[in-house]
């Protein structure tokens, strides 16, 4: 029979082989572990969480490139500061993600950063609103609305609303509110109504004020042009959110809007509390402007990462709804 000490050396001897044969592997690893090393690592720069559709779109987003769907998603919200995207996607090259997405603030400011990522041999997606840079081969492509269409629409619209009240010909002072400056969306919505007020003499824009996509911004500067200047006969309000501060504004001020009588709404997103002013009758257009890119930049990465080519520049189709072509029921099956 062994003596005692060496039974418990063997004892020893065999705990420390089970645990060195654990530490090296031992059975299969945890499915969370194994698909750690296959997730695609995706680098997400947002630019803000300023509106409804901001937040619709990083929902989206979050949906699509989830860790069910094999993602990684490190997402950065750069609270509508440049300097802040720079920052998040110099960090995301630093870590050396596989894939990185913006919502770029501007159109502008963008080569640099965008070079540094093509030398780290890191695919960049542009998403929602465009970059302004001479060289097209600094980001994989591009997916986003058809601005210039969505405010040629709201244009036309207008035409023809006036026209059927009767009102072609009558002297209109429209109350310009801009979005966030030198956003593609604020640059594309903003060009067709400067045209038409160009194009249509009896048009004067009276005042263009900076609203930044915000509702709070929108308020208050509505507030305190009315002061000086209470003869407004339509706003065009470059999103929904900044429609919502003007109707306070408007309220406040006990100035009507909406319906065939008050001062008329135009608005761009088309959310859902948005629709539902709009079938009230208190905004008079909504137009779509999708924020549901998710699924879109997922299907984009999944072309990319099967070596497919992916179309450039990706614009997803949208309409205008006024409260004729509501119904309670579309409303509630809209996703945002
Ligand atoms: C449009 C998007 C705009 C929305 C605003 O694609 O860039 O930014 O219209 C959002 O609601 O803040």
């Amino acid at each position: 029979m062994r003596n005692e000490s060496s039974v418990r050396l063997l004892a020893l001897l065999l705990a420390l082989l089970a645990a060195l044969t654990c530490l090296t592997g031992c059975g299969a690893k945890p499915a969370a572990d194994q698909d750690e090393d296959t997730r695609l690592v995706v680098g997400f720069s947002q630019l803000g969480s300023e509106s409804s559709w901001r937040l619709a779109n990083t929902a989206s987003m979050l949906g699509a490139l989830s860790r069910e769907n094999g993602y990684e998603l490190l997402l950065e919200n750069a609270k509508q500061k440049q300097e802040n995207q720079l920052a998040a996607v110099r960090n995301f090259i630093l870590q050396g993600v596989d894939l990185i997405v913006i919502a770029p603030v501007a159109e502008t400011g963008w080569e640099s950063v965008l070079q540094e990522a093509k030398e780290a041999g890191i695919p960049v997606i542009i998403m929602d609103r465009a970059v302004a840079v001479e060289d097209e081969s600094l980001y994989l492509c591009s997916v986003g609305s058809d601005f210039l269409s969505e405010g040629r629409r709201a244009v036309a619209w207008l035409e023809d609303e006036l026209a059927r009240r009767g009102r072609a010909d009558d002297a209109i002072r429209i109350l310009h509110l801009q979005g966030t400056y030198g956003a593609t969306s604020q640059l594309f919505r903003t060009k067709p109504l400067e045209d038409a007020a160009d194009a249509n003499d009896n048009w004067t824009i009276a005042a263009q004020l900076p609203g930044d996509y915000t509702e709070a911004k929108a308020y208050e500067v509505v507030r305190d042009y009315l002061l000086s200047d209470r003869g407004i006969d339509v706003i065009y309000s470059e999103n929904d959110n900044m429609t919502f501060g003007a109707m306070r504004a408007l309220e406040e001020a006990g100035i009507a809007y909406g319906g065939e009588d008050g001062v008329i709404l135009i608005s761009f997103d088309a959310v859902r509390q948005a629709l539902q002013y709009c079938m009230e009758g208190r905004i008079n257009l909504c137009v779509e402007c999708n924020p549901l890119h998710g699924p879109r930049v997922e299907e984009l990465i999944r072309q990319y990462e099967a070596g497919q080519e992916v179309p450039k520049h990706l614009f997803v189709e949208e309409l205008i709804f006024t409260p004729d072509s509501l119904t309670q029921e579309l409303i509630d099956q809209r996703e945002y």
